[in-house]
């Protein structure tokens, strides 16, 4: 099998304006499409976080791995790494690398050619699927008024059900319980995460106190502050929810940090922010900086270094979960197989897919029930790819003029003069 080309997309997905420790989301989410064209004329596709430094990368990358052979991966990985420039995640909430995102948009691309040129689903090229469906949790957002992308920050009124409450403000405990309520409704997710700092901690621990009060103790949940606390901070407000939260997710910055945390609070700490890399895994051991990895193929480098993460977690004994950002159809897909693959990764992943609901670019967007995705059976990623909202996706990317993610940016667009803090509160 031969690779005779690399075609790369970058497109604009309607994205509401969700906050974050870092700011807005924009109107628009972006995102790189890659499409891996064999010789004999199948289709491998790949989906990563956009920006114009990862696609220029990716155009390197593409240049230096045509007329490879899409199922020798270690030579492929090989090649991208000695183009790699040394890189950081930066301070943000998403990881900024470049490099490990190309390595997930290739290496993914390629599974998907080979599934489908042996006509096996991707999950069984990591060793088969020991879930049929994977269940993901209840992502929600301290949000403004509006839906975003080709809606602007107007409603739209035909709206019904979840996507009616999507356009819904929620900027208090009661926002976010009524939030997560549509949003449990619409999917049947059975844990809660809840994206935190936005605003004063303590409206962040009222509003999971709120949720623990509307869906009982029953219904895991999850506090994602995103680094933006003080140790002091995050151990008062995680002493108010011990025995409420099944995890507290990077509520400060730093390995030695969240251990000083970890060692305060009897609440598992977890992390997509300070251990995110095999170089941070000896830091991890010798601080005990976490309890819990939130695996994320995206920038761990696709699927075999995630396999590779899930062994590592399985031998020190770390629970592993799943991280996500806002995506579409292929890595939801992507998301899956590697889901079905792991036997250690037993909590309900993270996804912002219901964020995006309704603009995806497959034929056939993949189903919830009961708050799990089914794991697809056709071959390779075994989804279908309508070209006809690529391309409409793309033309997004042209008009809206957005290169790169900067919340603050956005951010200051409602708020003047606002500015991004690593340590805020
Ligand atoms: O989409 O605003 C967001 C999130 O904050 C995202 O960028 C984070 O990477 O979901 C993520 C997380 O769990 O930290
Ligand atoms: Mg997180």
């Amino acid at each position: 099998m031969q690779i005779s080309d690399i075609r790369i997309s970058s497109v604009a997905v309607p994205d509401p304006p969700l906050l974050n420790a870092a700011g807005l989301h924009a109107p628009y989410a972006l995102r790189l499409i890659v499409e891996i064209v064999s010789a004999d004329g199948i289709s491998g596709w790949g989906e990563i976080p956009g920006s114009e430094a990862t696609r220029a990368a990716l155009e390197l990358a593409a240049e230096r791995i045509i007329g490879r052979d899409p199922w020798q991966l270690n030579a492929i990985s090989a090649t991208l790494g000695s183009l790699a420039n040394p890189d950081d995640r930066g301070a943000s909430p998403w990881d900024q690398r470049t490099w490990v995102h190309v390595q997930s948009a290739i290496e993914v691309a390629c599974y998907d050619l080979m599934g489908k040129s042996v006509g096996r689903p991707v999950v069984d090229l990591l060793g088969g699927a020991v879930r049929d469906a994977v269940p993901f949790a209840a992502y929600l957002f301290y949000k403004h008024e509006g839906a975003g992308g080709e809606f602007g920050f107007e409603r739209d009124e035909t709206a019904s059900g979840w996507f009616a409450a999507r356009q819904e403000a929620a900027l208090d405990p009661a926002g976010i319980v009524a939030q997560a309520e549509a949003m449990v409704a619409h999917y049947g997710f059975k844990s809660i995460k809840l994206k935190g700092g936005a605003f004063e901690p303590q409206v962040e621990v009222d509003s999971i106190l709120a949720l623990r009060e509307a869906f009982g103790p029953d219904v895991p949940l999850r506090l994602d502050p995103n680094a933006i606390w003080r140790a002091d901070t995050a151990i008062e407000a995680g002493k108010q929810l011990e025995g409420v939260l099944e995890y507290y997710e990077d509520p400060v910055r730093g390995q030695e940090t969240m251990a000083a945390v970890a060692r305060g609070l009897d609440i598992p700490l977890a992390t997509n922010m300070c251990t995110t890399s095999f170089a941070d895994l000896p830091g991890s051991i010798k601080h005990q900086s976490e309890a819990i990895i939130l695996s994320d193929h995206h920038f761990w480098g696709g699927f075999r270094p995630s396999l590779e993460l899930a062994r590592f977690c399985a031998v020190f004994g770390r629970g592993l979960s799943m991280h996500s950002n806002s995506h579409l159809g292929i890595s939801l897909a992507a998301m899956v197989h590697l889901a079905a693959a792991v036997p250690n990764l037993t909590y309900d992943c993270d996804t912002h897919y219901p964020w995006q609901d309704g603009h995806d670019l497959l034929v056939e967007p993949l189903l919830f029930e009961d708050g799990a995705a089914l794991v697809p059976t056709a071959p390779g990623l075994g989804i279908e790819v309508d070209r006809d909202k690529l391309a409409a996706l793309q033309r997004n990317y042209l008009a809206c003029g957005l290169t790169e993610r900067n919340d603050e940016v956005e951010m200051q667009k409602v708020q003047p003069g606002w500015t991004f803090q690593p340590t805020r509160w």
